[in-house]
């Protein structure tokens, strides 16, 4: 019986040093973080898990775009790969529509003043060309670029 509670006590022991000296590892390691590279080595995996988790749910990324004879602005926009792309398209004057080549998405054909607005996810890497397929519009400078990376 004796050495039931012997190993019992010695068990007991070992967890509760074990409790003891986790949280000590714990705020060693911080304090070296501190310490070799300032607040900035302790920023880094925060937003690192910040990105993850916005990588879990959609990313959303939103654009307004106008377009006029015969230009639209911005004329380049960026996302990165798997985005949820929201276009507001703004005709602000003339008879035009916004067409995304290579994403098969496109708005009607409208006199302004008028507001269309798109939505697709930018599932593949590339730059992509949009324009106003109204015409000549195109070839008169009513396009841009989507740069999925
Ligand atoms: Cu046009």
């Amino acid at each position: 019986m004796k050495k039931i509670y012997i190993v019992i006590s010695v068990l007991v022991i070992l967890i509760l040093s074990f409790l003891i000296v986790r949280p000590d590892k714990d705020i060693e390691t911080s304090e070296n973080n501190i310490n070799d590279a300032g607040v900035i080595s302790n920023e880094m995996p925060a937003l690192g898990d910040e990105g993850n988790n916005v990588e879990e749910m959609l990313v959303v990324k939103e654009f307004t775009i106008s377009g006029k004879n015969f230009s639209f602005a911005p004329s380049t926009i960026k996302v990165e790969k798997g985005t949820r792309v929201k276009i507001t398209f703004q005709n602000s004057a003339g008879f035009h529509d916004f067409v995304v080549e290579g994403y098969s998405v496109a708005t009607k054909q409208t006199q302004s003043p008028a507001t269309e607005v798109l939505e697709f996810t930018a599932d593949k890497m590339g730059t992509f060309e949009y324009y106003c397929s109204v015409g000549t519009h195109r070839a008169m400078g009513m396009k841009g670029m989507l740069i999925v990376e």
